[in-house]
C-alpha cells in the first residue's frame, strides 16, 4: 500500500534540479562516465547504456567492455571512447579519470566481471550498480563510496535481501527500508511505481512509466542515464530522481505516440531530449 511517509517525485523539482548548459560550456565541465560491462554475450546492454549516458547529457562517455563488442560499440556510437579489456588491471586508468562510474549492465558473474567490479570498488570513484553488479554484491559486503546509486529491479533486490519476489512485492517500501539499511547509499528499486531512497530522507515514489516499458534493455537505459546526471554534479540521491523520473515520463511519451507495444529501450532518447530541453 501507499506509505503516508512517500513523496511523488516532483516533476517541476526535476527540471529545476537538471544541469545548467552554460553558454561559454566545454566537455570538461559535463563530466565523464565510464560504462563497464558486457562480458561474451551481452554486449548490448552497455551500449544502451551508453547511449544514455550521452542522451543524459555527459559530456564524455568511456565505455569498457569485452574487445569482441568494440566493433559493434564504435559502430553505433562513434562519440564514445570505447576500450576493450581482457583483464581488469587495463580498465584502471579509465576508471581512475571518470566522474562516474557505471557498472553491471551485461558485466555477468564469472571472473571477468568479478575482477572489474573489484576494480571499479578500489577506484573509490562514485558508482552507479546495477544488473550483475548487484547480483555480485548479494554475496559479498563491500564497502561502497559515499556517491553511490543502486538500482535493482525486484528480482535483484530479492537476491539481495534474501527474499523471494513475491514476498519483496508485497511491501515495496519495507524492501526499500531493508535495501538502506544494508547499504547506507541512495537506491532505485524499479517496478510500477518505482521507488528513490537514501539514508535519512523520505522515500519518493515515480507515477510516471508503463507496462511497455517491461522490455529487456530499459534499465540499461535508466543506468546510464543517471551516471550522466551524477556525472554533471547531481547528488546520487537527485541523479536518482531525476534520472527515474526522466526515464519513465519518456517511456510515457514514446508509448503516446507509438502504442505500448513493441517499444524499444532504445525509443526512448528522442522522448528524453525533449524532456530536458523543454522549450523556453
Ligand atoms: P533480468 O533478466 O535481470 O532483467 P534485466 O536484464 O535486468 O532487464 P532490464 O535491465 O531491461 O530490466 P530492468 O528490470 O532492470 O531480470 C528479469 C527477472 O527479474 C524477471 O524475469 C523477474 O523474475 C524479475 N523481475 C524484474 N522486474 C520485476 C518486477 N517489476 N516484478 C517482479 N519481478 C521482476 O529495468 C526495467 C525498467 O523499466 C525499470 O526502470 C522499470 O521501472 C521500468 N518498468 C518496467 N515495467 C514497468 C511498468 N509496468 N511500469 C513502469 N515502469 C516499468
Ligand atoms: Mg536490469
Amino acid at each position: 500500500g501507499m506509505n503516508p511517509a512517500a513523496f511523488l517525485i516532483d516533476r517541476r523539482q526535476v527540471s529545476r534540479n537538471l544541469p545548467d548548459r552554460a553558454p561559454t560550456a566545454h566537455k570538461g565541465l559535463h563530466g565523464h562516465v565510464a560504462i563497464v560491462g558486457g562480458d561474451h554475450g551481452m554486449g548490448g546492454a552497455t551500449i544502451m547504456a551508453a547511449e544514455a549516458a550521452l542522451r543524459g547529457g555527459a559530456g564524455r562517455v568511456s565505455l569498457l567492455t569485452r574487445p569482441s563488442h568494440v566493433a559493434a560499440a564504435l559502430t553505433r556510437l562513434p562519440e564514445v571512447l570505447v576500450r576493450g579489456v581482457r583483464r581488469s588491471g587495463q580498465a584502471r586508468a579509465v576508471l581512475a579519470a571518470a566522474d562516474v562510474v557505471v557498472i553491471g549492465p551485461g558485466l555477468g558473474q564469472a571472473r571477468w566481471g568479478r575482477r572489474l567490479l573489484a576494480e571499479a570498488l578500489a577506484s573509490g570513484r562514485p558508482l552507479v550498480v546495477d544488473a550483475d553488479g548487484l547480483n555480485l554484491l548479494a554475496s559479498e559486503s563491500p564497502v561502497l563510496p559515499a556517491a553511490c546509486v543502486l538500482t535493482p529491479h525486484p528480482g535483484e533486490a530479492g537476491r539481495l535481501l534474501g527474499l523471494s519476489v513475491p514476498d519483496l512485492e508485497q511491501d515495496r517500501f519495507d524492501a526499500m527500508e531493508r535495501l538502506l539499511a544494508r547499504f547506507d547509499t541512495a537506491v532505485v528499486l524499479k517496478g510500477a511505481g518505482t521507488l528513490v531512497g537514501a539514508p535519512d530522507w523520505p522515500i519518493h515514489v515515480c507515477d510516471a512509466g508503463n507496462g511497455g516499458m517491461a522490455v529487456a534493455g530499459m534499465g540499461d537505459v535508466l543506468a546510464g542515464l543517471i551516471g550522466a546526471l551524477m556525472a554533471q554534479g547531481l547528488p546520487a540521491r537527485e541523479a536518482a530522481t531525476a534520472g527515474v523520473w526522466l526515464h519513465a515520463a519518456a517511456g510515457d511519451l514514446a508509448v503516446r505516440e507509438q502504442g505500448p507495444r513493441g517499444l524499444r529501450p532504445t525509443d526512448l532518447f528522442p522522448a528524453i531530449l525533449r524532456l530536458s530541453n523543454p522549450p523556453e
